[in-house]
Formats: C-alpha cells, sequence, structure tokens
C-alpha cells in the first residue's frame, strides 16, 4: 500500500460527521489519507509526537480540524514545516465563530491556511490538499482539472434550468 501523502487530524471523534466528507473527497481523487484523532488540549504529547515526525514521515500536507478553542492546527504547525490547513468546526455554542478565529489569528511567524466553518471547509481542505499535491503531480492535476470542468458544466445547467422556468 503506498505511503499516505495527506493527514487528516482531528479533536474529537464527535467531529467524524463533518470531517467524514473531507475524507470522502480525498478519496474521490484517489487519495487515502492517514487519519487520526488527536487534541492539542487533551493530548499535547501526542500532538508534538506526530506534528515532529510529520514531515519525515512523509506527509505534504496537514489538515486540521477542531472546534472551540482550536489550537490543533497552529499547535501542529509550531511544531513541523509540512503545510497545514485549518479546518474550524462548529462544535459549540458559538457555531464555529470561536475556533475560526482560534484557527485563522495565527501569530507571525506560524502559518495555517485556514478554510471557512464546518461541512463545505472541511471539502474545500480535501480540495486545497490535492492543489497542493497537483503541483508535482501531473495526474492529481488532470483529474483536478476534470473536477473543475465537471462543476462548471453542473452550474451550466442549473442556469439552463433556470432560464427555462423564468426568462424564456
Ligand atoms: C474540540 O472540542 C474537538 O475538536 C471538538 O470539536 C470539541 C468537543 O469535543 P468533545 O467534547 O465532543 O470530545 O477539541
Amino acid at each position: 500500500m503506498p505511503k499516505a501523502r495527506i493527514a487528516v487530524v482531528f479533536g474529537s471523534d464527535s467531529d467524524w460527521p463533518v470531517m467524514e466528507g473531507c475524507i470522502a473527497q480525498l478519496r474521490a481523487f484517489g487519495e487515502a489519507p492517514y487519519v487520526e484523532l488527536m487534541s492539542a488540549h487533551r493530548c499535547p504529547q501526542r500532538v508534538h509526537e506526530f506534528a515532529s515526525g510529520a514531515a519525515a514521515d512523509g506527509f505534504e500536507v496537514i489538515i486540521a480540524a477542531a472546534g472551540l478553542s482550536a489550537a490543533l492546527a497552529g499547535a501542529i504547525a509550531a511544531q513541523s514545516c509540512v503545510p497545514v490547513i485549518g479546518v474550524p468546526l462548529a462544535n459549540g455554542p458559538l457555531q464555529g465563530v470561536d475556533s475560526l478565529l482560534s484557527t485563522v489569528q495565527m501569530p507571525p511567524g506560524i502559518p495555517v491556511a485556514c478554510v471557512g466553518i464546518g461541512e463545505a471547509g472541511a471539502r474545500n481542505a480535501a480540495l486545497l490538499a490535492i492543489r497542493i499535491l497537483a503541483t508535482h503531480d501531473q495526474k492529481l492535476a488532470a483529474a483536478y482539472r476534470g473536477f473543475q470542468a465537471e462543476q462548471a458544466k453542473s452550474i451550466q445547467a442549473k442556469n439552463e434550468s433556470l432560464m427555462d422556468r423564468f426568462a424564456r
């Protein structure tokens, strides 16, 4: 089995219903990610081990998702040179605004690429990871162009149907 190039980590099993979509999107491009539950606050030692070994372990992109006071993406970025995509999750009374700000407001010198809150963000994180790998993987780049063409076709079809109903 080829080694995973992408790692998807998240803070709790309660994050799974959203992160399932991220993993499905990666698999749609033939990428089988490494997946692990880890928490910056609840198991910081494991996060340290994972982040400090991530480059040597062959990971090219890390997707890190968490809710509430979301420190996971930042904690990993602080201890690794692998690009980190943070996914803020809406797992609390502030509906993800807390995790969005925690993930996106990194201090200078520790970059995290933060996507939007929740399901759309989780899916975009997968697509961004694919784009990063596609910079040096021609097959993946071609698959991504196919995905974009399909997306454009679907919008065109929806527009046609709208025109049929309202504008013609
Ligand atoms: C965060 O706290 C997790 O990422 C999760 O979104 C949130 C709640 O975790 P649980 O209490 O459901 O385990 O660290």
